[in-house]
């Protein structure tokens, strides 16, 4: 078995308004990951910032940082075996319109800046760490066994 890994997940505002929050925490319940953080909160400014400081330089970052700090979002850290990388093949490619059917933004979105989901990217090695401690103090992380463990892992 490979590892279990921690990794950060956000339904953003467009989500949220369109009432898509729960369908999307519910992708994530039944296919077995373990929730192990959840806020709801108006991101500020800076805090927006910072989390998508990569993008600064980017043309698009204003209206980014607009758009997340629009309204709420629902902050989440997921646990799994090999967490990262499923969330990411969950969501689907960052534009709706090549993200495949099944997946998220392939389901629920059709715009590249109206995209329903964040997740950490698995190709990025400091992102979980990085964008999980933006978001949540460690005593914000609940312990607690998964009973149904024994019947998602081998
Ligand atoms: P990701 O969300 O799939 O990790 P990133 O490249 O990190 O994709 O981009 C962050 C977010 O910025 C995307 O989810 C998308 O909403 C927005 N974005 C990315 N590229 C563009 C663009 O070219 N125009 C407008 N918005 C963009």
């Amino acid at each position: 078995m490979s590892e279990r890994e921690r990794t950060f997940v956000m339904v953003k505002p467009d989500a949220f308004a369109r009432g898509l929050a729960g369908e999307i925490i519910s992708r994530f319940e039944e296919r077995g990951l373990k929730l192990v953080g959840m806020k709801l909160e108006v991101l500020d400014r800076e805090h927006a910032e910072e989390h998508y400081g990569e993008h600064e330089d980017k043309p698009f970052f204003d209206d980014l940082v607009d758009f997340i700090t629009s309204g709420p979002v629902v902050p989440m850290v997921w646990e799994g075996e090999d967490a990262t990388r499923q969330v990411r093949q969950m969501i689907g490619a960052t534009d709706p319109a090549e993200a495949a059917p099944g997946t998220i933004r392939g389901d629920y979105a059709l715009d590249l800046g109206r995209n329903v989901v964040h997740a950490a990217d698995h190709e990025d090695e400091g992102a979980n760490e990085r964008e999980i401690s933006l978001f949540f103090d460690d005593d914000e992380l609940v312990e607690y066994d998964q009973h149904d463990a024994s019947w998602l892992y081998e």
